[in-house]
């Protein structure tokens, strides 16, 4: 069990209480980018965007990035304020507010491929988090235009935040080409072009993983390489993060195909769509017995990065843990 220490003492770590506390400071800062944001974008873009940015989620990705940050400060001590536990009371839980400042330009990325994912030309969702998709409140033209407009607005975000934080030049360019790269054609949207192509088709194995560390572990790599290099992360340790991100990532993928197939629409806050789409998964591939080992075998491949990386991060390995053991 991940354990936290305070004056040599091992500690349980609550994890609950550690996501209420990180939910909130993500979602302070999104409401700090949207003051920025909104008022630059016309007004009937403003409706869709904020309900797509604000409405819930798990707010995975820029924790992870959060937590990558305050575990290579705890090691290697650097810029942006000192190394302190997660459970700090504060704006920021003991780190600067820009530092969920760069984190939430991943989760503006998260927030525009939800909208734009939802869409009736891609999965045609009315509902998403149990409440109505934007498209569904606000229109199609104005959700598609709206998603779209977060995207720059995401990249603007990471390199005004870094900015706030010191970072140097070159690591502020590394840091927004990160998240670019991740969201892009080699990562976020080159998978979903994998997932279409792959519908109606039985993948193999090799197949599911390429897409998926595409569309979804990317992004959540991302998370871990940019809240890394914003620490001053070393080149191992960055890279022991990354593993620990794309493992973690492709455990995420497993869970929650394993939730599509086994929740109920109430708990997911959506209908599950995995069947109907004949989408192959995980529990279709391996069998829901076979694809929960699967998730179990990436999260302790996770932890094995986690270790080599030298960090000292109970929250990473809990969070490791939670991935695969959401019910959402
Ligand atoms: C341009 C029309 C058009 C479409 C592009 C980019 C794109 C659509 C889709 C990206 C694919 C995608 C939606 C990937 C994410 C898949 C995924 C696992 C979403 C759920 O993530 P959670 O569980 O969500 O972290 P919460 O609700 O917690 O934020």
């Amino acid at each position: 069990m991940a354990e936290s220490r305070e004056s040599g003492v091992a500690l349980p770590f609550d994890l609950a209480a550690y996501l209420k506390a990180e939910r909130d400071r993500v979602e302070a800062a999104l409401e700090r980018a949207l003051a920025r944001f909104l008022p630059r974008l016309p007004g009937a873009l403003q409706g869709p965007v904020r309900q797509g940015v604000t409405t819930g989620g798990k707010r995975l990705r820029p924790i992870l990035c959060v937590e990558a940050y305050r575990a290579v400060l705890g090691v290697e001590g650097g810029r942006g304020g000192a190394g302190s536990p997660s459970e700090v009371p504060g704006p920021g839980g003991g780190l600067p507010e820009a530092v969920h400042d760069l984190a939430v330009s991943l989760e503006l990325i998260h927030a525009y491929s939800l909208m734009h994912d939802d869409l009736p030309c891609m999965d045609d969702a009315p509902l998403r988090r149990g409440v109505p998709t934007p498209h569904m409140t606000h229109g199609v033209e104005a959700t598609l235009l709206g998603g779209a407009s977060l995207i720059p607005a995401a990249g603007l975000q990471g390199w005004e935040a870094a900015g706030r934080l010191g970072i140097s030049e070159p690591v502020r360019r590394e840091l927004v080409r990160t998240l670019a790269q991740a969201a892009g054609a080699g990562g976020m949207v080159g998978g979903q072009a994998l997932d279409l192509e792959g519908e109606g088709r039985a993948l193999e194995h090799r197949e599911l993983d390429a897409l998926h560390r595409a569309k979804t572990g990317a992004l959540l790599t991302a998370a871990l390489r940019m809240g890394a290099l914003a620490a001053g992360a070393s080149p191992p340790r960055l890279e022991a993060l990354e593993g620990y991100g794309r493992a973690v990532g492709l455990a995420f993928q497993v869970a929650d195909d394993i939730l599509d197939a086994t929740a109920t629409a109430e708990a997911l806050g959506k209908k599950p769509s995995d069947v109907a789409l004949e989408k192959s998964t995980y529990v279709r591939l391996l069998g829901a017995e076979g694809a929960r080992a699967e998730a179990g075998r990436l999260v302790e491949e996770a932890l094995g990065h986690l270790s080599r990386s030298g960090t000292d991060s109970p929250a990473l390995e809990a969070l490791a843990r939670y991935v695969v053991d959401r019910e959402r």
